[in-house]
């Protein structure tokens, strides 16, 4: 028996060999290759996945965590000629935020930041807007956007005008040349974003950088780093360095460590600082929580679960600290100004989202969508790209007002929804809570999804956890593109209902979201090899199993539906005696 974990294409240089392996499909210039997980069937067929596990999955690459991945979009970022380096800033231990809640020289054991190639930060050129969103309204075609083109099945042209008219972003920092562009906007396929961060003092930065890789071998299409505590810069810049799909952040987080964890004594300055630094490495998208303003604090007071995000308690408690306008609100356009020079994407943060099924769709949560709109409104005057964050947690006779809304006051830029959970009463068991309301709400048109894994409101995901949330997600997504006709969505399931249709088990596995998980629940009750090909599964045994039994209907009447009700029992009746003469044996003698 052999078991192969599913992140390990088989060794199949042939091709041929049932299983599947990291193919590339090049487009007008040999350096836009385009990754896919080719499946390799027992019929002879192949089928073409989307695929987001970088270099990891090559064979034929060579990784090493200690030097990063091959910048694979530097030279476009260097043709497009309208960016320059500068020296940046040193790295200095307090970017670590760990001035004081650590004792001095806490980067000792990591005195290279990150060890790989040496790098210097580019931005735009005099403070130009160097962004995907400033090329797609010049009608400029970007080698990312052919890029995305190819692997979402799309003509170019589509994925310019999706930009160029906000409902798609593409996150793409000009200091992370190590990604696989990649698309959100609701006519592509809906995306899944996985959370990481080391808020547990256990976690390493090891840990980290392979929770990244794990998610994005079992589909994450972005990842957020939303580490906080000690080495937070360094932990971002393996991540960085090592990402084959865009990285988002929280930067606040990073400007409360630099201020002790003092909401109070954040200022714009601080901040500023941060949001530079991490433009500097790469990050490319930022969650801003700049549509919690002073007037919309008390509307929350009321509410059974007050504020439950993280940033936007923190913008809360400043406000109500100086009785003042949120700084994020006052300097947005400053703000604006240095995301467009680095080319990093807005993820306007919803931190007054509801925290519970009483709370959904208040005041308080639609003022600040308002806000959101009309912030929406000056980052495109700015050319950043915008994508709005929503709920939360919201029972499924609220979640349409809230797409609907979004669209309407966002003027259609991409959505991104936390869930939304449907019910709060399944502590443990969240990721379904709320992969409902993601299926829903994604179907409805959210763009992408943070995945919600079955430790919310409980502890630190873990390997597992985060495994289970992306494939819980991975499901939501795709039958949402199943259910609005995403070209090619289908093509899929047809792939695997024919496989199963046929007991080509070996293939119903490889076409599996997770086939490691599949093989060994087939394992566990049918482990000898001839089970493989056997057409039954233990579910029903041979007797029941009505793919096989209208299987039989197929080839006794020749496929047709002219088959009379009084024909197809007998054809049953005789397939009864048929399996009743092997004594109806569940299980099959093994083979010599
Ligand atoms: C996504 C949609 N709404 C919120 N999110 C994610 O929640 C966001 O992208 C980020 O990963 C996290 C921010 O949480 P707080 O600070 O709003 O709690
Ligand atoms: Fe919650």
């Amino acid at each position: 028996m052999t078991t192969m974990d599913a992140r390990t294409p088989a060794s199949d240089q042939d091709g041929r060999t049932p299983g599947w392996h990291k193919g590339y499909v090049e487009g007008s210039r040999p350096d836009l290759r385009v990754p896919v997980r080719q499946v390799h069937l027992t019929n002879g067929k192949d089928v073409t996945l989307y695929d987001t596990s970088g270099p990891y999955t090559d064979p034929t690459v060579e990784t090493d965590v200690r030097r990063g991945l091959a910048p694979l979009r530097e030279n476009w970022i260097i043709g497009r000629g309208d960016t320059e380096e500068y020296a940046g800033r040193p790295v200095r231990p307090e970017d670590d935020g760990i001035r004081h809640t650590l004792p001095r020289g806490g980067l000792k054991n990591l005195d290279a930041v990150f060890p790989g190639r040496p790098r210097q930060p580019r931005r735009g050129r005099e403070g130009r807007a160097v962004t995907q969103l400033a090329y797609a309204r010049r009608g400029e075609i970007t080698p990312e956007m052919e890029y995305v083109a190819i692997r979402e099945n799309v003509s170019p042209e589509v994925v310019r005008e999706e930009i160029a008219a906000g409902r798609a972003v593409l996150p793409a920092n000009v200091n992370h040349p190590e990604i696989e562009p990649m698309i959100i906007g609701k006519r592509f396929l809906v995306k899944v974003n996985a959370n990481i961060g080391n808020s547990a003092v256990t976690s390493s930065i090891e840990e980290e950088v392979d929770k990244m890789t794990w998610a994005t071998q079992w589909g994450a299409d972005t990842v957020m780093d939303l580490s906080t505590g000690r080495n937070i810069h360094t932990t971002r810049e393996w991540i960085l360095r090592n990402a084959p799909v865009p990285i988002g952040t929280v930067p606040l987080y990073q400007a409360l460590e630099k201020v002790d964890g003092r909401a109070e004594e954040l200022s714009w300055e601080v901040y500023k600082d941060t949001v530079i630094e991490q433009a500097e490495q790469g990050v490319d998208y930022m969650t801003v929580h700049a549509g919690v303003r002073l007037a919309y604090v008390p509307l929350t007071a009321r509410r059974k679960t007050g504020i439950v995000s993280r940033g936007g308690s923190i913008m809360a408690a400043w406000c109500l600290a100086h009785h003042r306008e949120s700084f994020l609100y006052e300097h947005f356009e400053e703000l604006c100004e240095i995301l467009a020079a680095y080319d990093v994407t807005y993820s306007l943060g919803d931190g007054l989202r509801p925290g519970s099924i009483a709370d959904a769709n208040d005041e308080a949560q639609f003022a600040e969508l308002r806000t959101l709109g009309e912030l929406n409104k000056t980052a495109k005057r700015f050319h950043v790209q915008t994508m709005i964050e929503g709920p939360g947690h919201v029972p499924m006779h609220k979640i349409k007002e809230n797409i609907d809304l979004q669209q309407e006051i966002c003027e259609e830029a991409p959505f991104y929804t936390l869930g939304p959970l449907t019910t709060d009463v399944a502590p443990a068991y969240d990721h379904i809570t709320s992969g409902i309301g993601a299926a829903m709400i994604a179907w409805w048109g959210t763009a992408m999804l943070c995945y919600v894994t079955p430790k919310e409101h409980l502890g630190l995901p873990n390997r597992d956890d985060v495994k289970t949330g992306v494939i819980t997600y991975k499901i939501a997504a795709h039958a949402a593109d199943l259910a609005k006709g995403h070209p090619g969505a289908q093509e899929w399931d047809d792939a695997l209902s024919d496989a199963r249709f046929e007991f080509r088990w070996e293939d119903q596995f490889n076409l599996a979201l997770d086939p490691d998980t599949a093989r060994e629940f087939h394992d566990e009750t049918l482990p000898a090899e001839p089970a493989k090909t056997a057409h039954f599964c233990s579910m029903c045994g041979p007797k029941f199993c009505s793919m096989k039994i209208s299987r039989s209907i197929t080839e006794q009447f020749g496929g047709d539906d002219s088959a009379t009700d009084e024909e197809i029992r007998a054809g049953m009746l005789s397939k009864s005696a048929e399996f009743a003469a092997t004594g109806n044996r569940l299980y099959l003698p093994l083979a010599d």
